[in-house]
């Protein structure tokens, strides 16, 4: 028997504790009629074996050996290459438990039409079953799924983005509950795609895509989407953030978590490298997560977090020595390319490399820019968060991190400052709740068009917003020592529509006045949007910015935040009476304030 064709579960599990996902396995093998099914290991020669067979049967393209060891291209379907919104749903019993910001649809007509799709659909193929754990094996934090597959490409790339295998089916023998994720490429046409969620059965299927979000079910589906609503009947946080330390040169570190839309730059954060004076100097990022963050609250009333995730899965386009020279130092081996570019000598290639010239795009064409870029806007790489140089030991840690600071950031061409520190966790929830961004390629549609998407996670809160508000404002009670929140604003653009900040590693100096702030080392100015750095306290040297870019980066804009606090009432009064109470008394007396 070869390393993929095995039929039973492993020895040595027990059969009778896994009843339930014996059964599962067995329903699911009787609706979509495969025609094996592979318990995933999670081991090497496992792997080995499924590159050889996606090698063979074109899914993998090997790329240069002496380069990129075991490194691998995959060329996706044209029209699967990006998260689809429109067609993800919520399924619960009361519509409004999904709130406004999901489509909705009842759990019977979900199942249906999902059962309907998936009836036959492994005919031909191998089904594989892949137990996984969402955060270090060992952490009380970290919850398990199982996800169902007929795309080696998946498992692959599930390898990589969580603990696969032996040990997460040990560890649901032991707890025995776990998510149930059902995912079939099926014909990979977008006309019979839908990705959806059943939180109140902590169950997810997926049909029709092969796409990263829409297929690897462990990390948006079930690490954000069902965590969510699992994390607010436990009494936790499930947010899409990154999470670093910031070490100084006292050799003391404060760990950060921060909110941003895909595709804005967590990843870059995530790994910054500090500028050329504070490295001398001893300061260090040390790299927790790039893209999902669990916390709760410790015994000590701090907030602990943990990355559920083991890989990442990053936006490859404007990776390069100057944006994340940690990222690219990890993609140079053992890495998954998605849609990227290649060179003549079968190196990855995309825009913003500094190196290499493409000679095929994305989808294998001879590179012609009248085409396009070379590499998709939204080509990404897969790896283990191992090979970062940055990777923090303390990314293991069962315990988690505790939190010194949140940090919420959109994309913003105008009004917002580069940053700002909420009054209280209340304030600091609103405007977590506020948060507006500009869309990316990240997901299907219209790229750069100014949408509300509160802590970033419109296309990831498996429930009502307004209930989700409500989870937020409770962590604060009476012995919570919680972290301080700030809001940053990267991409503010001048007059000329150029960006006024340097970005990347300087982005370190706003890093390190939050942390003057959360030390109360450091005064600050009030305004009635939060709290503006003094000019003295925030360290500019080597960098050059302009007048406008000052006034800009540093100002408050009484008029503009005017308008910003009306369209932030017409939002929150989409949720009605659900939306807290707290908030909108919140949103009135700074709208007050303003006037
Ligand atoms: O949705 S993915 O996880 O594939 C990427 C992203 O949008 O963050
Ligand atoms: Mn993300």
């Amino acid at each position: 028997m070869n390393a993929l064709s095995k039929d039973v579960i492993p020895s040595g599990t027990k059969r009778s504790s896994l009843a339930a996902l014996n059964d599962w396995v067995a329903e699911v093998a009787a609706l979509t009629q495969p025609d094996a099914i592979h318990w995933c290991d999670g081991g090497d020669a496992e792997y080995a074996a499924l590159i050889a067979q996606m090698q063979a049967d074109g899914t993998l393209i090997k790329l240069n050996e002496q380069t990129h060891p075991n490194s691998w291209l995959h060329r996706s379907h044209p029209d699967d290459v990006a998260r689809v919104e429109h067609l993800t749903f919520v399924c619960t019993t009361d519509k409004e438990d999904a709130g406004p910001n999901n489509h909705w649809m009842s759990p019977a007509d979900g199942h249906k039409q999902m059962d309907e799709l998936f009836a036959g659909c492994m005919r031909g193929r191998t089904m594989y079953v892949i137990p996984y754990c969402m955060g270090p094996i060992d952490s009380p934090l970290a919850r398990c799924g199982v996800e169902i597959t007929d795309s080696a490409y998946v498992v692959a790339n599930m390898r990589i983005m969580t603990r696969m295998g032996a040990a997460a089916l040990a560890r649901i023998e032991r707890e025995g509950s776990f998510v149930k994720g059902l995912h079939s490429i099926g014909e990979l046409d977008p006309n019979r795609r839908y990705i959806m969620h059943f939180p109140e059965e902590l169950a997810i299927k997926s049909y029709g895509s092969g796409y990263g979000g829409n297929a690897l079910l462990g990390k948006k589906c079930h690490a954000l989407r069902i965590a969510s609503h699992q994390a607010r009947n436990e009494g936790w946080l499930a947010e899409h953030m990154l999470i670093l330390g910031l070490e100084n040169p006292q050799g003391e570190t404060h760990y950060i978590a921060a909110a941003f839309p895909s595709a804005c730059g967590k990843t870059n954060l995530a790994m910054l490298i500090p500028p050329e004076g504070y490295r001398r100097d001893g300061w260090k990022v040390w790299t927790i997560g790039d893209d999902i963050c669990w916390m709760r609250p410790g015994a000590d009333g701090r907030l602990y977090a943990i990355n559920p995730e083991a890989g990442f899965f990053g936006v490859a386009p404007g990776t390069s020595e100057k944006s994340n020279p940690n990222a690219l130092a990890s993609i140079q081996h053992d890495t998954i390319f998605t849609n990227v570019g290649v060179t003549a000598d079968n190196q990855p290639w995309w825009e913003g490399l500094d190196h290499g010239t493409p000679v095929k795009d994305w989808q294998g064409r001879d590179y012609a820019p009248g085409n396009g870029p070379a590499a998709h806007p939204n080509s990404r790489f897969t790896v283990s968060a191992k090979q970062c140089p940055s990777y923090s030991p303390k990314a293991e840690d069962a315990q988690g991190v505790p939190i010194s600071a949140i940090v919420f950031g959109g994309r913003r061409a105008s009004l917002v400052p580069l940053v700002f520190e909420a009054r209280d966790w209340t304030h600091g929830v609103l405007v977590g709740a506020a948060m507006g961004s500009e869309t990316t390629a990240a997901a299907t549609g219209a790229v750069g068009v100014m949408r509300r998407d509160p802590m970033a996670m419109k296309p990831f809160c498996g429930y009502n917003f307004a209930d989700y508000f409500s989870h937020w404002l409770s962590f604060d009670k009476p012995g919570a020592k919680l972290p301080k929140i700030f809001h940053v604003n990267w991409f503010r653009k001048g007059d000329d529509g150029k960006f006024l900040w340097p970005g990347f590693g300087d982005n370190l100096r706003v890093l390190e006045w939050m942390i003057k702030r959360v030390k109360g080392e450091v005064d600050a100015i009030d305004t009635p949007v939060g709290a503006l750095p003094k000019a003295e306290h925030i360290n500019l040297d080597g960098i050059d910015l302009s007048d406008e870019a000052r006034t800009k980066l540093f100002g408050f804009d009484r008029n503009g935040w005017r308008a910003e606090f009306a369209s932030l009432e017409e939002f929150l009064g989409e949720f009605g009476d659900r939306a807290p109470h707290a908030l909108k008394v919140e949103q009135q007396r700074i709208a007050a304030q303003l006037d």
